[in-house]
């Protein structure tokens, strides 16, 4: 009997340590303060991409989400498309394409963190920036400012998605993969037009959001005004001049356009890699923690979803991983490559002909029947994708310094300058910068001396050995990028 008596004891205190553990295992909290994003009690320097769920199919966003996770990316970031979700009026829609949940489900399945911007305007190039056309139709409607019933439906589109994903136990503090969300979508570019309504409802949004009680941060986007809580965020080619609008908030990045999406009678949009690595180095450099690409798969525009003037259906957005989708079984068989079949999904949705698009190469085998074939979805863009990922390596072994202090700066001469990040006062991670756009320079820091290529940033987690530089330490490859293709939503 006694023996028993303990041997319960013991079970009961098993038992209730393993809860304790499951339970601090589930309920991961995200803060964040001046330094950055704080997940769980630890500080963290993040890279994240754009993937929007209907610019590709559910088929492939396993593939798409596992390449992203394997350059280096922690967090997946999309819009929710309300007037998808909700095509008529309390007639809701979550299948196929539009199946969010699943989304969320795939990106934590590959461990990877989901910012999720509901928005619900969201601009992306997507029909009616997302609203539903009933919406319109509403008698007395105005959007975007404080007027009720706008503000009516908007509370209702942005409760019923964060209790979508509360049902689903998928915010960070249920043991998801949510660590923010974001509402509303680049406002303060717009809100001149709206006077004192503009700045009522920027204020009725943050609150409205911050009622919802999803357990992670939120953010608003170009937003200088963001009231607290809310965190404001840079959007842009370039955000190292960005701070935010309180010494309590981190510094952080949620467009970076990874290139631009493409219009017909403009040329297809490309930005130069070393162009990109170089703005994301500089931002992580001058005191950033979060950052991410849009897009880094930017997919297809399907249907009639795609708006903005003369937008087209490819929204491939020169990004780290390219629109194209190879159809196939792999039936183990070996062919030398002029063998290979490859089929492709056209804009419509329907299947292409053999060899319709040709991306970068992949060693895959394929059968040629496509009909039953499993989809492989987006090709990595090389040099971007390797690149970048060797750039997210270098910088995540910065990570400790970066979260534990403010820069120092350092002035190494005309156009050039370093940022050093102390842990203590002889271990250092440095990053080195040449910001003039056309002369190359050695510069001397710590009494070595550096050789660093115009519009570079070299990075040294030991403030002594270079492991990455963003022109590739090669000759002078990198051009000042410039947007001369479009310049319009
Ligand atoms: C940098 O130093 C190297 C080695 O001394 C030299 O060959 C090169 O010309 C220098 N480059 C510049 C831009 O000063
Ligand atoms: C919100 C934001 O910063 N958008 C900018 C994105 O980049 C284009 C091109 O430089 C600018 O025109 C936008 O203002």
């Amino acid at each position: 009997m006694r023996r028993n008596d303990n041997l319960s004891m013991v079970l009961l205190i098993i038992l209730g340590f393993l809860c304790y553990c499951c339970e601090r295992g589930l309920s991961v909290t995200v803060t964040y303060d001046h330094r950055a994003l704080v997940i769980d009690g630890k500080r963290r320097v993040l890279q994240s991409g754009s993937i929007h769920y209907p610019r590709s199919t559910p088929e492939v966003w396993p593939e798409l989400i596992r390449k992203s996770k394997e350059g280096g990316l922690d967090v997946i970031e999309t819009y929710v498309f309300w007037n998808y979700h909700e095509p008529v009026r309390g007639q809701y829609y979550f299948e196929d394409r539009f199946d969010l949940v699943r989304f969320v489900k795939t990106v934590q399945e590959a461990g990877l963190f989901v910012h999720l911007r509901i928005g619900p305007y969201v601009c992306a190039e997507w029909n009616y920036g997302g609203f539903p056309m009933w919406l319109h139709f509403i008698p007395g409607i105005q959007f975007r400012t404080t007027n009720d019933p706008f503000k009516e439906e908007m509370e209702r589109f942005l409760a019923k998605i964060v209790n979508l994903m509360k049902e689903e136990n998928l915010f960070v503090s249920q043991g998801g993969p949510i660590i923010l969300a974001q509402v509303e979508n680049e406002y303060g570019g717009v809100q001149w037009a709206y006077g004192v309504g503009g700045e009522l409802y920027v204020k009725w949004a943050a609150e409205t959001a911050v009622s919802l009680n999803t357990g992670v941060p939120w953010v608003m986007c170009v937003q200088e005004d963001a009231p607290d809580p809310i965190i404001n965020t840079c959007n842009g080619f370039y955000c190292d001049q960005f701070t935010p609008n309180s010494h309590s908030k981190p510094k952080m990045w949620t467009e970076n356009y990874s290139g631009w999406f493409l219009a017909f009678g403009y040329p297809i949009p490309y930005r130069p890699v070393e162009d990109l690595a170089f703005a994301v180095a500089r931002f992580f450099e001058t005191g950033g923690t979060f950052q991410n690409y849009y897009m880094y798969f930017g997919g297809t525009n399907f249907g009639r979803t795609m708006g903005g003037p003369m937008v087209a259906t490819s929204y491939d957005y020169d990004a780290p991983i390219d629109e194209y989708v190879k159809i196939g079984v792999f039936d183990g068989h070996k062919r030398e490559p002029s063998q290979w079949v490859c089929s492709c999904l056209q804009s419509d949705g329907a299947m292409g002909g053999d060899g319709g698009y040709s991306g970068t190469s992949e060693a895959v085998v394929w059968n040629s029947d496509v009909r039953q074939g499993v989809a492989v979805g987006g090709f990595i863009r090389q040099p971007k994708w390797g690149h970048l990922r060797d750039l997210h390596m270098a910088i995540k072994q910065c990570e400790e310094y970066l979260v534990n202090a403010d820069p120092i700066q350092q002035t190494l001469g005309v156009n050039l300058e370093a940022h050093i990040y102390y842990k203590t006062s002889n271990d250092c991670a440095a990053f080195l910068a040449n910001y003039g756009s056309s002369s190359d320079a050695n510069v001397t820091f710590n009494g070595n001396s550096y050789f660093l290529p115009a519009w570079s940033v070299s990075i040294l987690p030991d403030c002594s050995n270079v492991i990455f530089n963003t022109a590739k330490g090669g000759a002078n490859s990198c051009i000042k990028f410039i947007i001369d293709a479009i310049m319009f939503y």
